[in-house]
């Protein structure tokens, strides 16, 4: 018999099948056990000798996949190139089944090595066991991702992992639905690949969770979702977590059948490693060949050492429990169903666990050695440094104290050495020496800014967004007029028409093209697979646009209103802000959200909470145009980037007139530019979006006064005034006021920081600056309600006029 269909046969069947067959494949299914087996025992003494790692105080924090082995090595035999994986901490059985990381680099990471080429997955920066697999190169631009196994970076928040997998299923649909997408082969074969999603038990009670398995049945995607199931959350059992105790039992209604929406839904052991691999491979290959999404429900799954190395479960698990999990351990399972059925004996499975032990006790060595060569040649430089300083009078025990602290350090980190390196300069006299060592000291800041800082954005000059070039836009002697909506709407057409990577969705976006119009008439015109509808479910919405912008695709996901971002802000802010910088540049979703805020009327449709979003959201760009035009700007610079970016279009602006470019597809806006939109020497209005409309009446005003304002639209909050436009205009007015929809304190008080202290703006001065703000309130309902709710004419040219009499 074949080794591809072993899986399916008993074990009497196998050992008939292989006597009438050939010895070779015997042979080769008890070498794959066998392989399994020592990955199983590779992965449990990391597990072991991490916590280890961690007690004795090498590592600060530890959690480990000890338990969950055997039906991670099953899965992984099914995960192919070109398949997708986002998981959580648990996980490290499968990524080195898979060949996606080492023991070596596991360590690595649990010491927090910042040398990517030690910890390739976060270069330091993400706690033990979160992996990813490098996706894009150094311009953003996906990768040859069908020849690779594709491991999303992980993360810590329970269930975070999920909401991308929508989009990550979704791709393989739309490169199987799009003929134009057929020629991107390094993206997809044919829609065929399978996105393997894996939660614990506890993280199912999360909403992530259950919107996710909606939007993917719903949308019938390729996802295979795993629950480990080990009956707790930490210490809290699963009667607390899960109705009915079972995700399975009670996910029952979401079985397909047919003619109907669902997926199927598999309960399966831990410890059944035969069993596993026999349902995991004909039930992965239907999820390929048929998009139907499964869910497999692994039950009796147990946790050896509890949940983290911050505790221990013998505090919650009952001595029953504990002695069960003993009993069930996958591994000792695994291990009597070998010898059980003659695959090998006690003597060679020894031999593999002591060879296992003995490997990964290695490894750990060889990355702790490498994690620490570095530091104790750091040390060694800045110990002559400190040598050589002469210390205050007075102040010699205490350098004293430095170097000796500094040598006796067993462990020690960079932090001890900075320390160390700074505070003796500090207590040192003035000469060359000195000179020396703060220039030294100097050096390894900027090292470490490289090693601890970098990567928030793409860093070279293509795919960055703020690398492409401005293109003003052109108008002819007679532009056409047109409303603001129409405007967008013909952008998008020439959009869709010229860049099939394209897609676009969100509610009310496909049928009639949008609440505001933007997209109207194109879903007949480009298709039901390129712009689309979506459920009420902003979180799924961004995790759509997540996984779609991860598989090389350039979504546009629209969240129908700026008060409604709340939902979908979790994603955006927890992945994708943070996806470039955790695996050190490997990863990006260069996703392009599109919403509407501002000035409307009402608690929920008329917010501006940017301060919010500019402090949630660094790594991506936050663009606030004033009008459609400005919009479409931004919309062709991000999309000759491979960034992320919201851009916020005034709701109010869709029916007001603007004039059309001649050069709609190629004009830019260039991000972190702001626009003197008003010039005038008296004083200078900072503020962007909605709310210059009401900034121009008061400065028409004001002009009648006699007073000239100059009115700048930062154009983008995120970057802010790259080149400090800003300064200028307060060089020439001495006078500065930044007005704005948000809370007192919010990104107003944003924009002042920046002005005043990164641009150095106070020294401009004349009066105090100001600024106007919104109530500390949700804006009330109807137009009184805006008027007293945010910031209105009258009180900002009386605002201006105080400031001009002072
Ligand atoms: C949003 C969020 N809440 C709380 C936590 C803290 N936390 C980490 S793991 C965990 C329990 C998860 O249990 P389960 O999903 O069953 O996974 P297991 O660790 O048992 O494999 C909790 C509460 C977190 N990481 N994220
Ligand atoms: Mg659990």
């Amino acid at each position: 018999m074949g080794i591809k269909n072993h899986y399916f046969c008993s074990m009497d069947q196998l050992e008939q099948e292989t006597l009438q067959s050939t010895p070779l494949s015997f042979e080769h299914f008890r070498e794959e056990v066998l392989n399994d087996y020592r990955f199983a025992c590779l992965s449990r003494e990391a597990s072991l000798l991490g916590r280890k790692e961690v007690l004795t105080g090498k590592a600060k924090f530890g959690i480990f996949g000890d338990g969950k082995e055997v039906p991670q090595l099953a899965m992984a035999k099914f995960f192919r190139p070109g398949d997708h994986y986002t998981g959580y901490y648990r996980d490290q059985t499968f990524i080195f089944a898979t060949g996606e990381a080492t023991v070596r680099q596991f360590f690595a990471q649990l010491y927090a090595d910042p040398d990517p080429s030690h910890d390739p997955h976060s270069a330091g920066r993400q706690m033990n066991s979160h992996f990813a697999s490098q996706m894009v190169d150094h311009s953003g631009q996906a990768l040859d991702l069908v020849n690779r196994k594709n491991i999303a970076a992980g993360m810590a928040p329970t269930a975070g992992q999920m909401p991308r997998a929508v989009g990550l299923g979704l791709a393989s649909k739309i490169f199987r639905n799009i003929p134009e997408l057929k020629s991107f082969e390094h993206l997809s074969r044919n829609g065929d690949e399978v996105c393997f999603a894996t939660i614990g038990d506890a993280s199912t009670s999360e909403g992530h969770f259950w919107e996710t398995v909606n939007a993917v049945c719903v949308q019938q995607l390729p996802v295979a979702f795993f629950v480990w199931d080990d009956g707790y959350g930490i210490s809290v059992p699963k009667k607390y977590q899960t109705t009915k105790g079972s995700i399975s039992d009670v996910l029952g209604g979401f079985q397909k059948t047919d003619g109907r929406t669902g997926m199927d839904i598999y309960k399966l052991k831990a410890w059944d490693y035969a069993g596993m691999c026999e349902i995991l491979e004909s039930a992965i290959e239907k999820i390929r060949q048929t998009h139907i999404p499964a869910l497999f429900h692994i039950e009796e799954v147990t946790q050896p050492q509890g949940h983290s190395t911050s505790g221990s479960h013998e505090r919650y698990k009952t001595p029953e429990r504990l002695q069960w999990e003993r009993e069930w351990d996958c591994l000792r399972k695994m291990k009597e169903w070998i010898i059980g059925n003659d695959l090998s004996n006690e003597d060679e499975l020894s031999g593999i666990e002591s060879a296992a032990k003995e490997e990964v006790r290695n490894e750990k060595n060889r990355a702790w050695e490498e994690f620490q060569a570095p530091i104790r040649a750091l040390i060694s430089d800045v110990l002559g440094y400190i040598e050589r300083l002469t210390p205050m009078e007075g102040l010699e025990s205490n350098v004293q104290q430095l170097l000796q602290e500094l040598r006796g350090n067993r462990e020690p980190s960079r932090r001890d050495v900075m320390k160390a390196l700074y505070q003796s300069i500090s207590y040192s006299r003035a000469d060359p020496m000195k000179q020396d060592a703060e220039v030294f000291y100097q050096e390894l800041r900027n090292i470490s800014a490289k090693d601890f800082n970098s990567n928030l954005h793409i860093e070279s000059n293509d795919g960055s967004a703020l690398a492409v070039p401005e293109v003003q836009a052109n108008y002819s002697s007679h532009p056409q007029v047109m409303n603001g909506y129409e405007i967008l709407n013909r952008y998008f057409d020439h959009l869709f028409a010229s860049n099939p990577k394209v897609v676009a969705f969100g509610e009310d976006l496909g049928y009639i093209g949008d609440v505001n119009q933007g997209f109207a008439g194109l879903q007949a015109k480009y298709g039901v697979n390129r712009i689309f509808d979506t459920g009420i479910r902003e979180l799924t919405i961004m995790g759509q646009g997540i996984g779609l912008a991860m598989r090389g695709l350039r979504p546009i996901a629209e969240i129908q209103y700026l008060d409604y971002l709340l939902y979908g802000l979790q994603p955006l802010s927890d992945d994708v802000a943070t996806l470039h910088y955790r695996s050190m540049g490997r990863q990006s979703a260069p996703l392009i959200v599109r919403t509407r805020g501002h000035r409307l009327e009402g608690i929920w449709h008329s917010g501006s909470p940017l301060g919010m979003i500019v402090n949630s959201l660094r790594g991506l760009y936050v663009c606030v145009p004033r009008n459609m035009v400005q919009a479409v700007g931004m919309y062709n610079t991000l999309l000759q980037a491979n960034e992320p970016a919201l851009v916020i279009e005034c709701l109010n602006g869709y029916r007001l007139k603007e004039q059309l470019p001649e050069n709609l597809s190629e004009f830019t806006v260039a991000l972190g530019q702001p626009e003197i939109i008003r010039e005038g020497n008296d004083i200078t209005i900072v503020s962007y979006g909605s709310i210059l409309r009401i900034i121009e009446e008061a400065a028409q005003h004001l002009e009648r006064l006699g007073i000239c304002c100059e009115v700048v639209d930062v154009q983008t909050l995120l970057p802010f005034d790259r080149d400090h436009r800003i300064l200028e205009s307060l060089k020439k007015t001495n006078r500065i006021v930044f007005i704005d929809e948000d809370v007192p304190g919010g990104a107003a008080a944003y924009m002042f920081n920046e002005v005043m202290e990164k641009q150095g703006g106070y020294r401009y001065l004349d009066v105090a600056p100001r600024t106007v703000t919104g109530k500390a309130h949700r804006p009330a309902y109807g137009s009184d309600g805006d008027y007293f709710s945010k910031p209105n004419t009258e009180e900002i040219i009386q605002l201006i006029r105080e400031m001009m009499a002072e």
